[in-house]
C-alpha cells in the first residue's frame, strides 16, 4: 500500500467517468475565477484601507480547493483553513457574506467579532476553522466519528499544511482515524511554505501522504494544479471513506504564490521557484485544457468572466453597505448564558 502520485486526466470521456459532465466543468471554472476574484478583490481592499485587520490569500491553491470541495457531497462535512476560499466558493457560500467576515461587518458569520476565513455555516457543511493550526483536524475526526455513531453515509474532510504537519496532533488523529476506519479525508495543502519555513525543514521523508501508509491507510500525491486530478482523487477518497472503507491522506502539491499574508511580501520564496510555479498556473492550466478538451469558446469564457466580475462588485458594495457591529453586543456569544 505506498503511496500513490496520481495521474493527469487527458480526455473528456475521463472526467465523465469521474462524474464530471460538461457542465461540472464549467462550474469548476467559474467557482476557480470567483475564488481569485475575491482574493484579489480583498487584496485591493486591504490596500484601500478598506479592510482592516489583515488578508490571507490561497494563491496557488484555487484547484486544490475547489477540486476537493466539488468532490463532496453535499451533506458532508468540510473544515477548511485559511488558503481555502475555494472551499467556501465551491460549497455554495455568499460572496458577500464573506468579504463582510473579512471586513469585520454586521454581515459576516461571527458579526465582526472575527475576520479572515474563521467563518461557517453549518447549513452547507462548513466548520469554522481556528487559529491554532492543526486544531480543527481532531474536530473534523469528531464529526466523522459522530457519522459513524449514528450509522449516517456522511464524510468529513479536515485540511491541513505542511507547517502543521509537524504537530502532534495530527499524527493523533490520523492514528485514531486509522485505528477505527472513520469516514474522513485528510486533505494536506503542501505549497512549500509554512510562513518562512520551507518544507526541507519540516519533514523528511519522501512525501508528506508517506506517513498514511504508517497509519493503516492510503495516501496519494497529487498535483494541486490540476483541478481535475484533485477532483478524482478527492471523490474517490470521499466515495471510499462513505462506503465504509476507512480515511485517506491526499497531499495537494502547489506552491503558495503570496506571502504568508498581505503584510509578508515572501522575499524569502526564491524568484526562479515562483517563476516555475506561475507558469503552472492552476486557472491558466485548466482554461487550457477546456478549450483543448471540452470545446470551452471565447464567448463562453467572457460570459463566465462577466458574471464573476459581476458577482464580486455586488459582494463588495453589499459588504460595505453592512453595518459594523453594535459595540453593545460586544460580548454576546462570548460566554455561555447564566442560568
Ligand atoms: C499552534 C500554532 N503555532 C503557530 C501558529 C502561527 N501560524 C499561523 S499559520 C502558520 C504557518 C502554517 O504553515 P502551514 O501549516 O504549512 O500552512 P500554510 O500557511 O503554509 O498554508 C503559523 C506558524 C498557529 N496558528 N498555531
Amino acid at each position: 500500500m505506498a503511496v500513490r502520485e496520481a495521474r493527469p486526466l487527458d480526455t473528456l470521456e475521463e472526467t465523465v467517468s469521474v462524474g464530471l459532465d460538461r457542465d461540472g466543468l464549467l462550474r469548476l471554472q467559474r467557482d476557480l475565477l470567483l475564488t481569485r476574484a475575491l482574493e484579489e478583490r480583498g487584496s485591493t481592499l486591504f490596500k484601500q484601507g478598506r479592510l482592516p485587520g489583515s488578508f490571507y490569500t490561497g494563491r496557488g491553491n484555487e484547484a486544490a480547493s475547489v477540486g476537493v470541495a466539488s468532490a463532496m457531497g453535499p451533506d458532508d462535512v468540510a473544515a477548511p483553513l485559511h488558503r481555502n476560499m475555494g472551499v467556501h466558493v465551491a460549497r455554495g457560500a455568499e460572496p458577500w457574506r464573506l468579504l463582510c467576515q473579512y471586513m469585520g461587518r454586521d454581515g459576516g458569520a461571527t458579526h465582526g467579532r472575527d475576520s479572515n476565513l474563521r467563518t461557517q455555516d453549518l447549513d452547507l457543511g462548513l466548520i469554522a476553522g481556528v487559529s491554532h493550526l492543526p486544531g480543527i483536524l481532531p474536530t473534523a475526526m469528531g464529526v466523522a466519528l459522530a457519522f459513524r455513531l449514528r450509522g449516517e453515509p456522511r464524510v468529513a474532510v479536515g485540511w491541513f499544511g505542511d507547517g502543521s504537519a509537524a504537530r502532534g496532533d495530527v499524527h493523533e488523529v490520523m492514528n485514531m482515524a486509522g485505528v477505527r476506519g472513520l469516514p474522513i479525508v485528510f486533505v494536506c495543502d503542501n505549497n512549500g511554505f509554512a510562513y518562512s519555513t520551507p518544507t526541507t525543514l519540516s519533514y523528511g521523508a519522501r512525501h508528506l501522504a508517506d506517513r498514511a501508509e504508517g497509519y493503516g491507510f492510503d495516501g496519494v500525491v497529487v498535483d494541486g494544479t490540476d483541478v481535475l486530478a484533485v477532483y478524482r482523487e478527492a471523490r474517490a477518497a470521499v466515495e471510499k471513506a462513505r462506503a465504509g472503507g476507512g480515511p485517506t491522506m491526499l497531499e495537494l502539491v502547489t506552491l503558495r504564490m503570496e506571502g504568508h499574508a498581505i503584510h509578508d511580501d515572501a522575499a524569502y520564496v526564491p524568484p526562479e521557484l515562483l517563476e516555475e510555479w506561475r507558469r503552472r498556473d492552476p486557472l491558466a492550466r485548466y482554461d487550457t485544457w477546456l478549450r483543448a478538451h471540452a470545446g470551452l469558446t471565447d464567448a463562453e469564457d467572457d460570459a463566465l468572466r462577466a458574471e464573476v466580475a459581476a458577482v464580486v462588485d455586488d459582494a463588495v458594495a453589499r459588504a460595505e453597505a453592512s453595518p459594523w457591529p453594535d459595540p453593545a453586543t460586544l460580548l454576546d456569544g462570548v460566554y455561555a448564558p447564566g442560568r
